[in-house]
């Protein structure tokens, strides 16, 4: 039964409050037909969406389906909501277990950056790209496997500039495309192999390949690739990081990418 004073919004019954993004409220919620939980993403419609969006969300979230992406169950609207309604991701977030353990271990970087780019590739065989790729945004199952979440908002985004390319300026400075930095147009492919670099980066170091507290110093460093890897790093992935963190960004694209990381590059340092 349910309890007074519970909030449902269609057949969901919803709960507390898992967090706050940046677009959106995170609300646990319960399908009542099912009992199923899941996640509910509460977006305020005047903040961001048009009506019209919507439609294209819903599209996008059809044609996105991976086991490493978070499942899009359907999106329902109130007079001044949107509610999107994903699967529910119950391990919490990558970058808490950086935070915790400071660093993972090399075989355990290699899965998750597998299953990232699986995802990714995925994504960009279907012409959809994610833009804001960070720690925050991936997500791991009860089982321990990543799910990369916002793939549909920033998709809705793009849409929205109605180009091929992308003019932004949202996402973290950190994980960020030199070509978005210096505010050009830029290829969304392009800028989601950079953050995978970054990521696989953060994940095998515990920290970041650019981080400075002054922006022009961070944009300044971004612009020329200027980073270190620490003497942990061996040879495959090393190599891997300097071919990914390359400020000319089309000299790698996720296909590729995944070519190297199960065949060949990342394989060589097991
Ligand atoms: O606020 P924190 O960082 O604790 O992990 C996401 C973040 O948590 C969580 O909601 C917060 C705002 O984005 N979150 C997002 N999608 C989720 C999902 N599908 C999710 N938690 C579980 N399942």
């Amino acid at each position: 039964m349910m309890k007074k004073g519970t909030r449902k919004v269609g057949k969901y019954e919803v709960g507390r409050t898992i967090g706050e993004g940046t677009f959106a409220k995170v609300k646990f919620a319960h399908n009542t037909d099912t009992g199923e939980s899941v996640a509910m993403k509460v977006l305020a419609k005047t903040t961001i969406l048009k009506h019209r969006m919507v439609d294209q969300e819903i599209s996008i979230m059809k044609i996105v389906r991976h086991p490493n992406i978070v499942r899009w169950n359907e999106v329902l609207a109130s007079s001044t909501k949107i509610y999107i309604i994903l699967e529910f991701v119950s391990g919490g977030e990558l970058f808490d277990k950086i935070v915790h353990c400071q660093r993972l271990p090399e075989n355990e970087c290699r899965r998750y950056f597998q299953q990232l780019i699986d995802a990714v590739a995925h994504c960009h065989s279907k012409g959809v790209y994610h833009r804001d790729l960070k720690p925050e945004n991936l997500l791991l199952d009860s089982y321990g496997n990543l799910k990369v979440s916002d793939f549909g908002l920033s998709a809705l985004q793009q849409q929205q500039q109605g180009a091929g390319l992308l003019h932004t300026t949202s996402g973290t400075p950190n994980y960020v495309a030199p070509e978005l930095l210096s505010n050009q147009g830029f290829d969304g492919a392009a800028a989601d192999v950079w953050s995978c670099g970054v990521i696989l980066f953060v994940i095998m170091a515990g920290y970041l390949p650019f981080d400075e507290i002054d922006l022009p110093t961070l944009y300044k460093k971004i612009n020329d690739a200027q980073f270190s890897c620490p003497f942990w790093f061996s040879s495959g992935p090393k190599s891997l990081i300097q071919k990914i963190l390359d400020p000319n960004p089309i000299t790698v694209s996720i296909f590729n990418l995944l070519f190297s990381s199960r065949f060949n590059l990342f394989e060589r340092c097991h």
